[in-house]
């Protein structure tokens, strides 16, 4: 690659190669990574790395990394770092199946957490001194500023805590992406916090670029790859009819006064489910919409592209490849429309309760009171983690829980007695649906969410189960606020633990 992507000569002489960069890294040291749900993830570094720890495993040495990043990223960078077993402590979330086995193997403590917490923990010191940030980038401005890429997650906070930074500028990343960021630095600490003066999605509060001290950066290597960029699956029956009712649904909230006529802002969980309500939405009678989340993908885009939502606010952008395309052909088009900006704002409780988001997320397990699991299969082994979804929820002024109503080929039914791990509660789930009906749990007590779960939601297979649960719970003289038979409750579990089929009784 040329030098014209770093516009600042003086930088120049820290252009190097992703192995001699990786040498700043060392066995131990916490380390800040960009990247956010396979977008704006360093693609060169993390490899230089693994090959330093399996030299240093090899030798009989210790070498692993405690590596904080924005959301997941990918196999070029959770996984090679994984497979390489070089990462002791990670967090805020990852989808990735080698480090997902390192971690419920008991190698790598993973803090699962609300991505709205990361920079603000990073702040106060939790993880200990952040000795070096990598950070995938643009470009470098005339002034030293960094262009991020596609996305921002929790860059700016890892830049200010760093005490060296190494930048991988990625020739693939559009160099049109220059001002469609907008990151806000400061949210101010508590008890002089101001409010954060953003009220439209597409408001922009900050400046275009990301900043650090330019002493800290010590090196900079060129890459010339694409994002990870994996190709969405068409959606299947189940995720089209869940798509269908929310539509619906949501058509029947303008009518009843509850939602305008262009819906509230749009947020939307990774996943097919997720694409398949935004696909839904092109064909829809609703105009105008806007999306206040934090990874905008496909369906998104070709909202934008079509013209139905007129500006959207994310952290990252994940798209397919020919989304990508999409994206790449008309990014003079999209330029004003999509902002991208900090994880603490796009995922900020305040924010998102203020402006009424429309919260949509996939889930593992729902029970019949409407409890929900994010995270834990069978209570105990980690899938990918809460990500944003405990942000939206909690704070969204509507919040969909989907699913399909069973799993692995119907041996696990999605509506359970109670949850094995609670990562929302009832308290926050307004309405779960599944491809069988939608329980609206608002206005609702919990035995009468119970009644509606199970007649609306659960599988023909399991709904008798949970109907003879239920009625022998409510008999059985313990308390009828959420009546429960503590010791059979989870015992639904435990049989697929051990004859892999829920129904097996
Ligand atoms: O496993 O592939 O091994 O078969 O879970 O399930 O149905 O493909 O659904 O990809 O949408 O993932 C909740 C995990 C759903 C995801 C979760 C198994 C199932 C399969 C995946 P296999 P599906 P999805 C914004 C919001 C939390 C983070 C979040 C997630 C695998 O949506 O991680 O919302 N959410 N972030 O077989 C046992 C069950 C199961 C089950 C599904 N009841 N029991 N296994 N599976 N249901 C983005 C960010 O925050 C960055």
């Amino acid at each position: 690659m040329s030098l014209d992507r770093i516009r600042l000569a003086s930088l120049h002489d820290k252009v190097c190669s992703a192995e001699q960069a990786a040498t700043f890294v060392k066995d131990g040291m916490l380390v800040g990574i960009s990247g956010f749900t396979g977008a704006g993830y360093p693609k060169a570094l993390p490899t230089a790395i693994a090959e330093q720890a399996k030299a240093a495993h090899a030798r009989g040495e210790k070498f692993a990394i405690r590596m904080v990043t924005g959301a997941s990223t990918a196999p070029e960078c959770d996984g090679v770092l994984a497979e390489a077993n070089a990462i002791a402590f990670r967090n805020p979330f990852q989808s990735d199946p080698t480090l997902r086995n390192n971690i419920n193997a008991g190698n790598t403590a993973y803090q699962d957490m609300h991505l709205s917490h990361v920079e603000q923990q990073i702040r106060q010191g939790f993880y200990g001194d952040m000795e070096v940030a990598i950070i995938e980038a643009t470009g470098i401005t005339e002034d030293g500023k960094i262009i991020p890429s596609m996305g921002i997650g929790h860059c700016n906070e890892v830049l200010k805590a760093a005490k060296k930074v190494i930048i991988e500028v990625n020739a693939k990343q559009n160099p049109l992406l220059e001002t469609m960021h907008d990151v806000y630095f400061d949210i101010g600490t508590p008890p002089n916090r101001q409010p954060i003066p953003l009220v439209q999605p597409s408001d922009r509060i900050g400046t275009p670029y990301l900043e650090c001290d330019l002493d800290k950066i010590v090196a900079i290597v060129f890459t010339d790859s694409f994002d990870r960029n994996s190709k969405f699956a068409d959606p299947d029956e189940n995720s089209k009819r869940i798509a269908a009712q929310i539509i619906d649904f949501l058509g029947h909230e303008v009518k009843a006064g509850r939602l305008p006529k262009n819906l509230l802002p749009l947020q939307s969980g990774v996943g097919n489910v997720a694409n398949a309500v935004l696909a839904g939405l092109l064909d829809a009678p609703f105009e105008d919409l806007t999306g206040y989340t934090e990874v905008l993908q496909d369906g998104m885009l070709d909202l934008i592209i079509a013209g139905k939502m007129k500006s959207a606010s994310a952290t990252a952008l994940s798209f397919s490849p020919d989304a990508l395309q999409r994206f790449n052909d008309n990014i003079e088009f999209l330029r004003d429309k999509i902002v991208l900006r900090p994880m603490e704002i796009t995922n900020n409780p305040e924010l998102i309760r203020r402006l009424g988001i429309i919260g949509m997320n996939a889930m593992i397990e729902a029970d019949i009171y409407g409890n929900v699991n994010s995270t834990h299969v069978m209570g105990t082994k980690m899938m990918n983690g809460i990500g944003g979804s405990g942000d939206f929820t909690r704070n969204a002024f509507f919040s969909f829980f989907v699913t399909p109503s069973t799993a692995k080929g119907g041996a696990i039914s999605s509506i359970v007695p109670m949850v094995s791990h609670h990562d929302h509660t009832e308290h926050d789930v307004m309405f779960v649906v599944t491809e069988q009906g939608m329980a609206d749990l608002r206005g609702k007590a919990p035995r009468e969410r119970a009644k509606l779960i199970i007649e609306n939601c659960s599988h023909p297979d399991y709904r008798d189960m949970l109907r003879d649960y239920y009625a022998r719970a409510e008999k059985s003289g313990g308390g009828l606020q959420t009546p429960h038979l503590l010791l059979e409750a989870l015992s639904w579990h435990q049989r697929f633990v051990e004859t892999g089929d829920m129904r097996i009784k």
